[in-house]
């Protein structure tokens, strides 16, 4: 199914929805960090399957420990029901 952009109704509900999540310049955002780069590495390997799994990739960074995540469509330019799918699913991987 192709990706549904969110409208304005849907931005909003997304501070409830997604709280450890924010809207920074147009994407979802996240930081995480962890114990150390293995255990920072594991959780991203589990994001990867994920991500693959729903063809559906996130921006993100690590540097060592710590993990940045930033969830926008690409084929669409702005955010999308993939992202909010994705966030929540990475969300399941964490306490
Ligand atoms: N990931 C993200 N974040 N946005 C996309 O638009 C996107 C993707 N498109 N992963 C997918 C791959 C597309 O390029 C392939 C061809 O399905």
């Amino acid at each position: 199914m192709p990706a549904q952009p969110l409208n304005s109704s849907d931005l909003s509900a997304l501070a409830t929805t997604l709280p450890n999540w924010q809207l920074v310049a147009g994407t979802l955002h996240r930081d995480l960090v962890f114990a150390d780069f293995v255990e920072a590495f594991a959780f991203m390997t589990k994001v990867a399957l994920i991500a693959e799994a729903m063809d559906h990739h996130p921006q993100w960074s690590n540097v060592w420990n710590r993990v940045s995540i930033d969830l926008i469509t690409h084929d669409t330019g702005c955010l999308s029901n993939l992202d909010v799918q994705l966030a929540q699913r990475i969300d399941g991987l964490t306490p």
